[in-house]
């Protein structure tokens, strides 16, 4: 029976020397660090032989709750060639999230921060959980001291195409997060699309050199790149947070580089940015966010470079891209095309251009973990995954986005959901109501805000809701505004009119 393991897929495109450097840590403030192909196979096989040791479930869960470092990308490979479930939560989570994300994943191993492993032990030990380990982005803690007494070399554990490889949280419109389940199948199909699309070179070609910058807790960071330099065996420059200037200075050394449109602003208000830095640059890829025509503009005349704009979600990896061939135009606010093997439509009503997007295909996921009634209603009859995202298609099959049927805010490229917020706001003393909404960026894309309705007799100190908020929850979901009304605008139907907020406040962030 062949084996889909996804390790086995992107073991075996690792070089032939594995003595060759597969990833160089980019260090701001200090020497770089280098990691072999063969560092990165036999890191990931003690890794393995010790989390087999534990004797743990089919399916077991590994949650991982880590800054970012290439010891948590080598944990995340050990994971799937132990043929477990990895599950990776932004380490911006606090206490009361982690304690959602922990009951409802039901880990039997939780890797964290060793700063984090007081009270995140606790909540993973009440939960169940029999393991934690502990994993600095300075190669320290204890899943590497326990690990280096196993042996180097593992086989891949056999698992078919559809065994959950990992489990995304995201979307949650009632503010409670879901589960992704991915797939080895999910996961290595896409990759694979997406090496022939994205035109990644083999060696002989001039070979490829990505430079990495983003989160690793996300699809973008954790499959789409990582997964495109790891299966063209391509060098990745690693950086554990993005800093145009210093990643600027490396453009030249490298040929692809992802981001979401935060990152593309932030190059362009970098004066060291040119065209002389993007001279070997062969892709500038987009996603997770909308890419506003004005940054996509500025970019082309200042780098020479034309980002290709993609869409994917964490439900379903990649669905659509511009096309890459230089003969091929990519259009400004637009998505592009369905890759090969996804099949999009947009589902309208009463004759309009405009509907819901809805996908079929090899990437699309196995449902929402442990909530079936959830991945029913996100399916349709016929099979296909309704995204809750809006747009239309031209007669070329050009997808444009115009909007989002969720009440979600995608600020940075993370995704903040209002009711999660508000209800954190509504605990509040003094406070009766909340509403939040997203506004225009000029950094971020889109910042959170939150309109307040003080409790009868009470005063509202909006810089004492936000200190609690940062106490309790993951700062880029704080609103970077507050403002107190006496009441929120209601329709006939007594539910808030957030796009009248929405304009009312749109200019707070922009010049
Ligand atoms: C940081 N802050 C933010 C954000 N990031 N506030 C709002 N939105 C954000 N995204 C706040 C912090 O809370 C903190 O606030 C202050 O900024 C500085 O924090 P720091 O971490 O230093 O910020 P940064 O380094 O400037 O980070 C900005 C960033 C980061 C680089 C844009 O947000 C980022 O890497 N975003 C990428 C997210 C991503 O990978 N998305 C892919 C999702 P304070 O000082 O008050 O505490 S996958 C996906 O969407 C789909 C599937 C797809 O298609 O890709």
């Amino acid at each position: 029976m062949t084996n889909h393991n996804l390790y086995g897929a992107l073991r075996a495109a690792f070089p032939a020397d594995l003595d060759r450097t597969a990833i160089e840590c980019v260090a701001t403030d200090g020497p770089a660090l280098f990691y072999t192909w063969r560092d990165l196979d036999r890191s990931s096989a003690m890794i393995a032989n010790l989390l087999a040791s534990l004797a743990l479930p089919v399916g077991a869960r590994v949650l991982a709750h880590t800054d970012k470092s290439v010891e948590a990308l080598i944990l995340y490979l050990a994971v799937l060639r132990a043929g477990l479930i990895y599950v990776p939560l932004n380490n911006a989570y606090q206490a009361s999230e982690l304690s959602y994300f922990i009951d409802n994943a039901d880990p039997s191993v939780v890797v964290c921060a060793s700063r984090d492993f007081g009270w995140l032990s606790k909540i993973a030990f009440r939960a169940g959980t029999a393991h934690v380990y502990t994993l600095d982005d300075d190669r320290r803690g204890s899943l590497l001291q326990r690990a280096a007494h196993h042996p180097d070399a593992q086989a891949p554990v056999p698992r078919t195409a559809a065994d959950v490889a990992s489990i995304i949280y995201t979307s949650g419109t009632t503010g409670r997060s879901k589960g992704a389940m991915l797939s080895h199948g999910n996961l290595l199909s896409n990759a694979q699309v997406l090496k022939t699309l994205w035109g990644w070179r083999s060696e002989a070609e001039g070979g490829d050199v990505l430079i990495h910058a983003l989160p690793l807790f996300h699809v973008h960071g954790l499959f789409v790149a990582s997964h495109g330099a790891l299966l063209n065996g391509s060098k990745m420059l690693w950086f554990a947070k993005f800093d145009a200037r210093a990643v600027t200075a490396r453009l030249p050394d490298a040929t692809v580089f992802m981001g979401v449109p935060t990152l593309y602003g932030r190059l362009l208000v970098d004066p060291s940015f040119n065209a002389q830095a993007c001279r070997n640059m062969r892709l500038f890829i987009s996603g997770s966010a909308p890419l506003l025509a004005d940054t996509f503009c500025q970019f082309r005349e200042r780098s020479g470079h034309t980002i290709l704009e993609r869409y994917g979600m964490s439900e379903t990896v990649m669905l659509t891209s511009n096309p890459y061939a230089p003969t091929q135009e990519r259009i400004a606010g637009t998505v592009g095309f369905a890759l090969p093997g996804v099949d999009l439509r947009v589902t309208t009503a009463g004759g309009e251009l405009i509907g819901a997007v809805e996908v079929r295909g090899p990437s699309v996921f196995q449902g929402y973990w442990r909530m079936p009634e959830k991945t029913a209603e996100d399916f349709t009859t016929d099979g296909w995954f309704k995204t809750g995202d809006v747009g239309q298609l031209d007669a070329q099959g050009r997808l444009t986005l115009s909007g989002r049927s969720k009440d979600l805010i995608i600020s940075g490229g993370y995704n903040v959901y209002p009711a999660e917020v508000e209800g954190y706001l509504n605990e509040l003393p003094g406070v009766e109501e909340s509403a939040v909404i997203g506004v225009p960026h000029h950094d971020f894309g889109e910042a959170v805000v939150a309109v307040l309705v003080p409790s009868t007799g009470a005063s509202v100190d909006v810089a004492a809701c936000i200190a609690a908020l940062k106490q309790r929850i993951a700062s880029f979901k704080v609103p970077k505004h507050a403002m107190v009304v006496d009441q929120l605008p209601r329709n006939a139907m007594g539910k808030v009119q957030k796009a009248l907020l929405r304009e009312q406040y749109q200019r707070l962030f922009v010049q």
